[in-house]
């Protein structure tokens, strides 16, 4: 029976199920998935743990890796990592007791970002659950495109008077979700009047069902203003292509010498310390996080606040310039001398054109 839909991202379906029927392991170690699986021992008595498996579907023709790192008490008791074949049937992994699982699905080329997603005991599974990670279909499963730009394969339009080229676009953008790239047409020849298409491509091949229609206008001036306005496009490089829509045909007018990619925005999500976890002055608080930028090297800041609002009462900066990209993503924290009933652990992660604040929740603080 299907608990409940946990996450409906647009590219990634999580849910949790109970009566899982009997426990039913992972494939075979060694098998085709079984890339790694490391575990560990569990930390003492004392720390809530329940059996929860992690089950992956793969509906789309991404071939992705998945890790799952399972916790108790902020210190690793499972750490798997599966590769996700393209329409691949279930793989699981698990079960192991365990108090926080987090799930990272990616790809390395092209980049395609996954969110990171974790849960927790209580607030998103219970003992004996499956969190099901179904990836759907992804926006770029379409044949591919040839090596490199290949303008040859692109039909030239049959009246060759109209030449078009584009302005202020010389150079490469880079560009958040959401926001807008200016630039301009420039009618150098041919009648004024026709109506020209600016679309953007993922890739080197015009007609392979990826392209966006981003602008459109009617040339009548020699240059023509426009813009590629609140951004939805998946993250990217695109190129922009000025188009003739003509009979059923799309004709290749000029391409922009200058790519724009839709920025990948750096995620951090903390593992550790749970939200409401309570924990004594005399311990280090132990936080744990994963945190990922696909197209580039972001840097992370902890710190600790006195309330879930970034901006006002940050208590202290527990380390920053952490690279995303770092292997060891624990901190233990030394809370002795606090002079608090309760903190907040948050971070911030930047690649220099977004950054994105997340908290870990409030941690008591007991003598
Ligand atoms: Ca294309
Ligand atoms: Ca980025
Ligand atoms: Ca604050």
């Amino acid at each position: 029976m299907r608990l409940s839909v946990l996450i409906s991202a647009l590219l990634l379906t999580v849910w949790t199920a109970c009566d899982a029927g009997p426990a039913v392991g992972g494939p075979p170690s060694g098998s085709l998935f079984d890339v790694l699986t490391e575990t560990f021992e569990a930390p003492g008595k004392g720390a809530d743990s329940a059996a929860v498996r992690v089950e992956f579907q793969n509906a789309s023709a991404l071939e992705a890796t998945a890790n799952v790192t399972m916790r108790v008490a902020g210190e690793v008791v499972h750490r798997s990592r599966r590769r996700l074949e393209p329409h691949s049937k279930v793989i699981t992994v698990g079960p192991d007791a365990a108090d926080s699982v987090l799930v990272e699905v990616t790809r390395a080329l092209p980049a395609r970002s996954l969110p990171l997603a974790p849960y927790f005991l209580g607030k998103d599974f219970s003992a004996g659950d499956t969190i099901v990670v179904r990836i759907e279909p992804q926006p770029d499963d379409f044949p591919p495109a040839p090596p490199g730009d290949d303008p040859g394969r692109i039909e030239s339009p049959p009246d060759d008077s109209l030449i078009v080229r584009f302005g202020g676009l010389d150079q490469n953008r880079r560009v958040s979700r959401g926001g807008r790239v200016d630039f301009s047409l420039l009618r150098q020849s041919g009648p004024a009047g026709t109506r020209v298409t600016v679309i953007a491509d993922p890739d080197g091949l015009l007609g392979n069902g990826n392209e966006l229609p981003v602008a459109a206008a009617t040339l009548d001036a020699a240059e023509t203003p426009l813009s590629w306005t609140n951004i939805s496009a998946a993250p990217a490089t695109y190129r922009l292509v000025a188009a003739l829509e003509q009979e059923g045909h799309t004709y290749m007018l000029h391409v922009a010498p200058g790519r724009v990619r839709v920025n990948s925005p750096p995620e951090i999500v903390f593992d550790s310390p749970i939200d409401g976890a309570t924990v004594k002055r005399e311990n280090p608080l132990r936080v744990t996080w994963a945190a990922r930028d696909l197209d580039d090297s972001a840097t992370i800041s902890l710190f600790i606040d006195n309330d879930a609002n970034y901006g006002n009462g940050i208590i202290r900066i527990i380390r920053s310039e952490i690279p995303e990209s770092d292997d060891v993503r624990e901190e233990l924290l030394s809370i002795a001398d606090l002079a608090y009933d309760q903190i907040y652990v948050g971070a911030t992660i930047s690649d220099g054109l977004e950054t994105v604040t997340a908290y870990a929740g409030h941690v008591v603080l007991k003598e």
